[in-house]
């Protein structure tokens, strides 16, 4: 599937290789779960709820094994075009995997007698109800099913660690998770036993992707999404949810790179909103974009935004096609890796 050589690690007997999807409900936290895992930001990650739209794979290669990790979007109810595509997108993500971590939230209690009796009357929401029931379908759904592995994320905001053990029971009672795993990606708690969960589901095998790939996604994927991070951090309400963002030109010139980028939003009073007065937001918001993409590519970078109206897009799923929402085809087959570092036009 590779188009680079297996590392040498890779070829060794006893390396094992596979595919790891992170799911869950929005805002649980796999975006950074998975940085975490990499050390490297690579997938968004915001405050807001929704953040991810699309399956991306990260690529976290080690000297015993790699795993393919996915990154899907929030699981939810969705009403439009656009949140239908996520969920799709988030359950096509969960197919095919040899794992799948199903992260959840720990709720946030206080230590003492008081978080204590309040971690007893917890039970799950029916929106976290509903995704486990997504995910078991999936787990019965072949004949040797992925693993299943509960991930309660945010642990440090947990008053005490003894708080866990009613809360753990409540999901045992929902599903027969094969372990249950509390990190906090914040202070790195709990990554090491994540890690051995994960390096014991893969199967033994050589590597899909060469060492050095971090993701499956072009820079110029990556560029767009790291201007949509810039507007999920500065702006707030609807109009996050209303922005996408396309590249029109990218060109890795010998210095440095140069990308034209397309802010579209669905309202001309939005537009007003992105630029600010006299240009203020819209330059902020060029600069920091422009910082995140130098920090990935390690390159100077030249990048020019503009704004544009394009009514109702979230609504339409032709308008989201050309947005370049798409469904792409299931994982194993994905199209040939191997193009991060590319960075010509498409
Ligand atoms: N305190 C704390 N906050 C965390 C931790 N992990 C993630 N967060 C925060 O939770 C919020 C959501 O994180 P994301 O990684 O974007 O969550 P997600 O599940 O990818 O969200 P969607 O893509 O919107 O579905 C962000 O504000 C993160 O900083 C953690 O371990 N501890
Ligand atoms: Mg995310």
């Amino acid at each position: 599937m590779a188009d680079d050589q297996p590392t040498d690690a890779s070829a060794d007997p006893g390396f094992r290789s596979g595919y790891v999807a992170l799911c869950g409900r929005p805002n649980v936290g796999k975006s950074t779960l998975l940085n975490a895992l990499l050390g490297e930001e690579l997938a968004v990650a915001s405050v807001l709820p929704q953040t991810t739209r699309e399956r991306m794979l990260g690529i976290w290669t080690t000297d015993r094994f790699q795993a393919v990790l996915v990154d899907t979007p929030g699981i939810h109810r969705a009403k439009s075009a656009l949140n239908k595509f996520m969920v799709a997108e988030a359950l096509r993500g969960a197919r095919g995997v040899d794992l799948i971590l199903m992260l959840a939230e720990v709720p946030s209690f206080p230590a003492g007698p008081e978080g204590a009796e309040a971690a007893a009357q917890w039970e799950p929401g029916p929106g976290a109800r509903a995704v486990v029931e997504q995910l078991a379908e999936i787990v019965s759904d072949r004949d040797q099913g992925p693993r299943m592995v509960l991930v309660l994320t945010k642990c440090d905001l947990l008053g005490e660690r003894d708080l866990l053990l009613p809360i753990i029971g409540k999901w045992q009672e929902l599903h027969a998770f094969d372990a249950v795993v509390p990190v906090s990606a914040k202070i790195g708690r709990g990554l090491d036993t994540l890690r051995s969960e994960v390096e014991q589901s893969l199967p033994e095998g050589p590597a899909y992707y060469g060492s050095e790939q971090l993701s499956d996604r072009s820079m110029r994927w990556h560029a767009a999404e790291l201007i949509r991070a810039e507007l999920f951090a500065r702006l707030g309400q609807e109009l996050p949810y209303s922005s996408a963002v396309t590249i029109s030109n990218f060109k890795e010139l010998r210095e440095r790179d140069r990308i034209d980028a397309l802010i579209h939003v669905e309202r001309s009073s939005q537009k007003g909103i992105v630029i600010g007065a006299k240009g203020k937001s819209i330059k902020a918001i060029s600069i920091g974009a422009r910082k995140r993409i130098e920090a990935l590519t390690g390159r100077p970078c030249e990048l020019f935004v503009e704004v544009r109206v394009t009514p109702g897009w979230t609504k339409d799923p032709k308008k989201l096609d050309e947005l370049g929402y798409r469904a792409q085809s299931e994982l194993g087959v994905s199209p040939a890796p191997g193009h991060h570092t590319g960075g010509s036009d498409e």
